[in-house]
């Protein structure tokens, strides 16, 4: 096969792969290709289309700031957000360099060329800069449940959703009640009561849950939020500032969330009736340490008659139905696992080989998820990691994260043409430092002393995923290339 040479070769045309092209391709940078192991762009947003997919986040804060769009509402339906990727994908002029249905199989440093090798099932490239923007919410993970993999029914996971089963008058149960089970449920419950089918949900915590505020937008907003330039920038400005200014304190001081927690209390009276079923909903953790959901219709969706909430463990299922350890075996028709995804071993680091021939994933397991700044990694040079270790975001748009990352990487990439720079990579001590102080302040958080197990931590209780203070802090920090971290 015959190698293609590139400048950079970008893992992923989700949210950050795009906008990884869009900045490149603005800095004259255009000697790139995206390898994307699916058929089109959107990453994430392809990919779940499962009843009710909606962005928890508002849709003007969950855009580039770059490019905007004439949202319907407030909180943005999974198929607008799809399109507006396309949209932007398609003005933006880099789809030409989009390579698709490719999935990376291996991307290995060579240190006698100081580039990366890239090898797929549709060709081999040659990469100065390897840009991983493969998603830190895209590898679903089944439950390790007995005997799930003999079920008879239809099962398909949350981020999987197989859209030729018909629903209708069925027997459907859901694993699992976190942000994607308690957008599905509610859908699933309309369609069941409207065609004689049942619903049974089985939680095994109950996460707090704030209203949704979701409303459309008016004739009037949409018209001049699409006329009056700055309105949009003004609309994003505050509610960014409203996000900033509360979420980053409580998760230090837990006294701060104590209105948020009456008001997610409050959620539940108005939801739901029964008195049992509220005690079953309310959570017994500290309110933030697994992320804070919102939805108006979850509750009454569960309080309705044709659901029924199960709260006993799930010993097993067999032939056709679930098994609790009270002993009680419900018929399914069909199940579906909304159990979210691997986000502290990701499967991706698998492929990705650096200069010592050590792979990234048997690195971390050595010294768990850590990069320099959430995005280069020591030993792996010129690999640039887009939503790495530590720059998730529970409450606010991962986008602003991605844009700030690209704006480094941006940098270094001017930084290493000025200075005639072939390689580079962060120093041990930089990277140690940067996540020693990570980690001391994460010790104090909420999602370490909240008393709950989230997806936030690794098997040694170690945060790994999410940034600990604001996004503004995040841009700050990461304005400017500094090389003199790097050798
Ligand atoms: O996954 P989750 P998700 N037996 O890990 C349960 C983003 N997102 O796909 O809490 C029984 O949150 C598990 O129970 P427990 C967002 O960042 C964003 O819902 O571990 N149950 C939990 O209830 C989000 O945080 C949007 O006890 C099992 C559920 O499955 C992330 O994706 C929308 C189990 C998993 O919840 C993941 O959300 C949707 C088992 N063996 C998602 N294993 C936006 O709107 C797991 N569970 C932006």
């Amino acid at each position: 096969m015959n190698t293609k040479s590139v400048d950079h070769l970008i893992v992923g045309a989700g949210f950050a792969g795009l906008c990884a092209a869009i900045k490149l391709q603005e800095d004259g940078e255009t000697d790139f290709v995206v390898i994307e192991k699916g058929v089109d762009v959107g990453g994430t947003w392809r990919d779940n289309t499962y009843p009710g997919a909606t962005c928890d986040v508002p849709s003007q804060l969950y855009s580039y700031s770059f490019a905007a769009y004439d949202w319907s509402n407030s909180y943005s339906p999974q198929p607008e957000i799809q399109d507006y990727i396309k949209r932007v994908a398609a003005e933006s002029g880099t789809l030409d360099r989009f390579v698709f249905d490719t999935p990376v199989d291996d991307a290995t440093w060579d240190a006698g060329t100081e580039r990366w090798t890239v090898t797929t099932p549709n060709g081999v490239w040659s990469a100065r800069f390897l840009i991983v923007a493969a998603g830190g919410l895209s590898a679903p993970k089944l439950p390790e449940i007995e005997g799930l993999e003999t079920f008879q029914g239809d099962l398909f996971h949350s981020a999987q959703w197989d859209h030729d089963v018909d629903l209708s008058g069925k027997r459907v149960a859901i694993i699992g009640t976190g942000a994607s089970a308690i957008q599905i449920i509610p859908e699933l419950q309309k369609t069941l009561e409207a065609t004689g089918g049942h619903l049974d949900v089985y939680q095994r915590t109950a996460p707090w849950i704030i209203p949704r505020n979701d409303r459309p937008y008016s004739r009037l907003e949409r018209l001049a939020l699409r006329r009056l330039p700055g309105l949009q920038k003004l609309y994003r400005t505050g509610l960014y500032w409203a996000h900033e200014a509360y979420v980053p304190a409580f998760t230090i001081e837990p006294k701060i969330a104590a209105p948020a927690r009456k008001v997610a209390l409050k959620n539940i009276e108005k939801g739901i009736k029964d008195p049992a079923l509220r005690e079953k909903v309310t959570p017994h953790f500290a309110f933030g340490c697994k992320r804070v959901l919102r939805s108006n219709t979850y509750y009454p969706a569960l309080d309705a008659d044709n659901t029924e909430l199960v709260t006993d463990r799930i010993v097993k299922v067999t032939g056709n139905a679930v098994v609790t350890d009270d002993g009680v075996e419900r018929e399914v028709d069909v199940l579906v696992v909304a159990t979210g995804f691997y986000t502290t071993e990701l499967p991706f680091t698998e492929h990705i080989t650096g200069r010592t021939g050590q792979t990234l994933a048997d690195r971390w397991r050595e010294t768990g998820m850590a990069a320099y700044k959430g995005t280069t990694v020591p030993e792996f040079p010129n690999l640039f990691m887009l939503v790495g270790p530590n720059t998730g975001q529970g409450h606010t748009s991962m986008i602003f994260i991605i844009e700030s990352q690209v704006a480094y990487l941006r940098d270094a990439i001017r930084t290493m043409r000025r200075d005639g720079l072939t390689a580079l990579e962060p120093s041990q001590a930089d990277t140690d430092r940067w996540n020693r102080s990570l980690q001391k302040r994460m010790e104090r958080t909420v999602w370490t002393t909240g008393g709950c197990q989230s997806w936030y931590l690794d098997e040694h209780g170690r945060n790994t995923t999410l940034w600990p203070r604001s996004t503004v802090d995040f841009r700050r920090r990461l304005s400017s290339f500094d090389v003199e971290a790097y050798s």
